[in-house]
């Protein structure tokens, strides 16, 4: 009951005015997007953001799913969901949740919880609680880098990450001209995107994971995409949910990997139809299964554009041992 007032009071009211105070960008057409703490941010995000980082309480047993967006964060999410409750949801029944939701709907994006008001929500969810977000490390509620949270990073190849996105943005507005991909590709390369610089947030979780291998795993699409299994069981152990030999022995990594597949989850009728998402920025449950391809880039870059970005990034990582 304590809390009521302040419950009452959508965080997009709550925060209006303090997010009309961050410098804006309208390059991006309607999306707008402001600069916090030195990243791009969607102005219709920023409200659940900001709450996020006001209110969050963290449990030590939360599993927290970070990407910038566009690099493989529908996967992870169906690929740890189906690890983490494999002893709830019968990987082989036909009921399983992910062949009757979207894998956004198995793992909620916490900034949106948010900015639907719906704080509560999160309380209410049976531990270990399996969470995402798109927003970069620097940007996360203080407490979470005290807390026992393990967090899950993936990226991709800025190149695929950059033609994914903006496939994306012409099918959350359709109605609207779409930018073209010359000066969309242009403000990635000034690193003006949203939840970026892309650079900088691979860099925070990166940095992050060197510094705490326990508590980030960082992982790459592309590495993913060549060893699912490999890769799988990585994730599960450090989760703490390892393949028994048992498990092993049925196949049961193989049959999340199947049950996870872009071809069988892009066929599910609950990824075939609808639309999720802001109000003002819906979008349809397909367009997160556009083609799952690395290297779609070659399709929309030109040579010197793929090195162009290429070089910027290999300048922006050095040091680091990061790299694409
Ligand atoms: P989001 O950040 O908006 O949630 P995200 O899932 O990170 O999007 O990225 C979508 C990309 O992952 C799409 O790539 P594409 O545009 O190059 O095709 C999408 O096709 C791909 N994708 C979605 N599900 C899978 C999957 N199960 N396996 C491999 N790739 C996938």
């Amino acid at each position: 009951m304590a809390n009521t007032v302040e419950e009452e009071i959508l965080p997009r009211e709550r925060y209006q005015k303090l997010i009309s105070s961050f410098p804006l960008f309208e390059g991006w057409g309607p999306l707008r997007i402001r600069s916090y703490l030195g990243f791009w941010y969607p102005e219709v995000h920023l409200a659940g953001l900001l709450a996020f980082r006001d209110q969050f309480k963290p449990r030590d047993t939360d599993i927290i799913l970070c990407s910038p967006p566009k690099s493989g964060t529908t996967w992870l999410k169906a690929l740890t969901f189906a690890t983490v409750t494999r002893k709830h949801h019968e990987l082989s029944s036909r009921n399983h949740p992910l062949l009757r939701l979207h894998p956004h709907d198995c793992v909620p994006l916490v900034d949106e919880v948010y900015w639907r008001g719906q704080a509560s929500e999160l309380e209410n969810l049976a531990a270990p609680r399996i969470l995402s977000v798109h927003a970069a490390y620097q940007l996360l509620p203080e407490c979470l880098s005290s807390s026992h949270c393990k967090f899950v990073y993936i990226c991709r190849d800025p190149k695929d990450t950059v033609v994914s996105g903006w496939h994306y943005l012409k099918e959350m507005m359709p109605e609207t001209e779409p930018v073209p991909f010359t000066r969309a590709f242009e403000m990635h390369c000034e690193g003006i995107s949203s939840f970026g610089p892309l650079w900088d947030h691979q860099l925070g979780y990166w940095m992050e994971s060197l510094r705490r291998p326990s508590k980030i795993l960082f992982l790459k699409y592309e590495e993913v995409m060549q060893d699912t299994g490999k890769h799988l069981r990585k994730l599960a152990e450090f989760l703490g949910y390892p393949f028994t030999k048992e498990e092993e022995g049925a196949g049961v990594a193989e049959e999340i990997v199947r049950l996870c597949s872009f071809e069988k989850l892009k066929e599910v009728e609950g990824n075939k139809e609808g639309d999720r998402g802001y109000k003002e920025l819906a979008i349809k449950n397909s367009s997160f299964f556009r083609k799952g391809k690395v290297g779609d880039w070659k399709n929309h870059l030109t040579a010197e554009m793929a090195q162009r970005l290429d070089g910027i990034f290999t300048e922006k990582l050095s040091g680091s041992g990061l790299s694409f």
